[in-house]
């Protein structure tokens, strides 16, 4: 019936609810979206390409709603309403963006404080908190906004248990969820974000090995296409802002998850005009002036 089936079912379908490690029934497709940042009319054109959320047309939006895009206040009340009107098939996961000290700078904070009170932004940091980190699609696709670990050998049981309901610690794997790379070579090295690591296929591999996963999707960078494919079809990456701050002249892409072997299909899209609001319009003084 439904593209997405969530509830008590055996076999595994089982939707958690509570923890970091949501799992969803996938029963025949679901769209995956990566960063949006705050392009609202880049937003309105994805539901315009791919259809409004509904029950027969689930999504899951990969973190990073808000900053930079100077209409953040717009894209999060808007995802927001959705995940009131569908719950079971509408899916917010956190993003590096969704934390107090991204949001003081790189603009959703002055936004809102702008559009509504300072009171308002409290709100939303709140409502931040409790997004999930990942969520696992059919026990075999993982879908984080930053990526794999520092250390091998966490398990979906260790990343439920993570307590969430807080601003993001420096290091472990609440940080390494929100903020880490992959990169072409094998092993792990120091991240150029100077947070978390990069991680190489070899340890993709074995994450999924250990927790009996097919591949992750995940999403956190710029890509020239709007998707990328690495560690041999077990990384991938979607990034749904194209022409991301009005200046890198990417596509954006989304994906759609068909069928029960989950098999990827790409969709790309180009940018749609939008008011004359520059990006960072809201941010701290000091970025804007190139400073920090
Ligand atoms: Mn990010």
């Amino acid at each position: 019936m439904n593209a997405v089936q969530q509830g008590e079912g055996e076999g595994g379908a089982i939707e958690l609810g509570f923890g970091p490690g949501k799992r969803t029934k996938c029963e025949s497709e679901i769209t995956i979206c990566g960063d949006t940042h705050g392009q609202y009319y880049d937003l309105l054109n994805i539901f315009e390409l791919n259809g409004l959320p509904s029950i027969t047309n689930p999504y899951l939006f990969n973190g990073d709603f808000v900053d930079r895009g100077s209409f953040s206040v717009e894209v999060i009340l808007t995802l927001f309403g959705f995940k009131l009107l569908y719950p079971e098939h509408f899916h917010l996961l956190r993003g590096n963006h969704e934390t107090d000290n991204m949001n003081q700078m790189y603009g959703f904070e002055g936004e809102v404080k702008a559009k509504y009170t300072a009171q308002m932004f409290q709100l939303f940091s709140e409502v931040f908190q409790w997004l999930p980190l990942t969520q696992c699609i059919n026990n075999k696709v993982l879908v984080m906004h930053g990526g794999l670990f520092s250390e091998d050998g966490v398990t979906l049981d260790d990343i439920r248990k993570i307590d969430r309901n807080r601003q993001p610690p420096d290091s472990g794997p609440m940080c390494d969820l929100l903020w880490s790379d992959p990169q072409p070579q094998d092993g792990r090295s120091i991240s150029k974000r100077g947070v978390s690591c990069q991680f190489g296929p070899d340890v993709t591999e074995r994450f999924l090995e250990q927790n009996k996963l097919q591949y992750i999707v995940r999403s956190h960078e710029v890509k020239a296409e709007g998707y990328e494919v690495t560690h041999s079809g077990k990384c991938i990456t979607v990034f749904s802002a194209p022409n991301y701050c009005d200046q890198m002249g990417n596509k954006g892409a989304y994906i759609h998850l068909r069928g029960s072997d989950l098999k990827p299909e790409f969709h790309q899209f180009t940018a749609v005009p939008h008011p004359d609001v520059k990006p960072m319009a809201y941010a701290n003084s000091l970025m804007q002036m190139g400073m920090m």
